[in-house]
């Protein structure tokens, strides 16, 4: 990790910069990917299934067997955790319901507001070396409870044509039911598309590395909308002279050990912690399993020391984290005065991995500073508000002189005869 003690602000910028590449080389692997898709359908989600996984499917579909079996394969202390875990998502959205609005703006004038579920939802799930089950539940219970009719899971197969089970089973628990073997930009360009077994759906979710992020972002071009502009992976770790130095490494190690081009950034105002950290950060990280992936994450990583309390306010503004952890004693009043972040997780004890599992927040979260004007998935995502309106022929009268004259003045003649024809009925009345 790279270490600066008492940067100018003019600086910060700089040395907390995303180490992100730009998609637009990628966009151009991708787009004939989904233009193949859109063309042939499922023959061509077979063709690349077959190129980049390394498996001839028969069928895309996951069958019910399959589903049993792999719900055999996965452990009773697993499957306890996935309970736990699912449940306090699902408190926790539940809890995100909005209750319809009526106001009546004057007399006669009903003005309401309601939520709907976005009818057809795709969720991405990525294969690879950590099977991200845990998203399986982020996306699946809040897409349930809004009441999505359908809800189509894709995640790649293995060389053996397998979703891993934990996946499978999460789908299970969580009540989905389309579950198809692609990956990739391929998977995406199938969900905006639609083929002749994937369902063409109305907005995709879901992390993936930079190809299915470039697909989301060109299905986004067209009619089909998605979860939020995604990133790497990020925490901003603040801790106070009292924060134990296990703590904040090993909250630091399990951000980096997502990827290489993960980013962790640590804050602080005290110095006399600084050495025993550094030691405790290379302990834990030589017994991780996923070292290499860890240690080349922190090489864009950067530990900083500020003057005072508000510098490390401003400096996590500026930075808009993913995920904030404040190891301190007042994290509460801190994070009173945080206008940009994702998720935060306050005190001692409250390690972001609990929010990554089981506490019940979603972990799927806005990256790469989005998080200064975009929310992590919640209920909200997979519902739209629909507003409504009722005026009654008093209320028409009451509004409608000023509707008139409002059109007239932006000179549309049309629009002020809407109400002008329905002001005279009444006057003949
Ligand atoms: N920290 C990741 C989510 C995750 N962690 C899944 C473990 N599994 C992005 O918020
Ligand atoms: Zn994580």
């Amino acid at each position: 990790m790279k270490d600066y003690t008492y940067p100018k602000r003019e600086n910060w910028e700089k040395l907390l910069k995303r180490p992100t590449e730009s998609l637009s080389d990628i966009r151009k692997v991708v787009q004939p990917i989904m233009d193949e898709v859109q063309s042939k359908g499922d023959s061509a989600l077979k063709a690349y299934t077959k190129k980049f996984d390394g498996i001839e499917l028969g069928k895309l579909l996951v069958t019910q067997t399959e589903i049993k079996t792999a719900s055999s394969q996965v452990s009773t202390k697993l499957k306890e955790a996935i309970k736990v875990a699912h449940d306090n998502i699902s408190k926790f959205h539940k809890a995100q319901k909005i209750a319809p609005l009526k106001i009546e703006t004057m007399p006669g004038v009903l003005c309401e507001r309601k939520s709907v579920a976005i009818p057809k939802v795709g969720l991405y799930i990525p294969g690879g070396t950590a099977p991200l089950f845990s998203t399986v539940l982020m996306l699946a219970i809040p897409a349930k409870i809004a009441g999505c009719k359908e809800i189509v899971l894709c995640s790649p197969p293995d060389k053996e044509g397998n979703i891993h089970p934990a996946i499978l089973y999460a789908a299970e628990v969580a009540g989905i039911t389309q579950i198809f073997k692609v990956g990739g930009a391929q998977a995406i360009a199938g969900l905006a598309y639609g083929t002749e077994s994937i369902p063409k759906v109305d907005k995709i979710f879901g992390p993936g590395n930079q190809y299915v992020t470039a697909a989301k972002q060109l299905a986004s071009l067209e009619a089909v909308a998605i979860d939020m502009p995604a990133g790497p992976s990020e925490v901003l770790v603040y801790a106070d002279e009292e924060a134990d130095p296990a703590f904040i490494s090993a909250d630091l190690l399990s951000q980096a050990e997502h990827g290489v081009d993960s980013q962790v950034i640590f804050i602080t105002t005290s110095t006399n912690m600084l050495s025993a950290l550094q030691k405790e950060i290379y302990h834990q990280l030589s017994e991780l399993p996923r070292w290499e992936i860890a240690d080349r994450c922190l090489q864009n990583s950067a530990v900083i020391i500020l003057k005072d309390e508000k510098e490390c306010i401003d400096l996590i503004n500026q930075y808009a984290p993913e995920h904030l952890i404040l190891l301190a004693k007042n994290a509460r009043k801190i994070s009173e005065q945080i206008e940009n972040a994702g998720s935060v997780f306050l005190g001692y004890y409250t390690p972001e991995s609990a929010g990554d599992y089981a506490s019940g927040t979603n972990h799927t979260l806005p990256t790469n500073g989005a998080a200064r004007a975009y929310s992590g998935v919640s209920l909200d995502s997979f519902v739209k508000n629909i507003t409504y309106q009722e005026i009654t022929p008093e209320g028409l009268q009451n509004l409608g002189p000023h509707v008139e004259v409002m059109a007239e003045a932006e000179s549309l003649i049309a629009h002020k005869n809407a109400v002008t024809v329905r002001l005279d009925s009444l006057k003949n009345k």
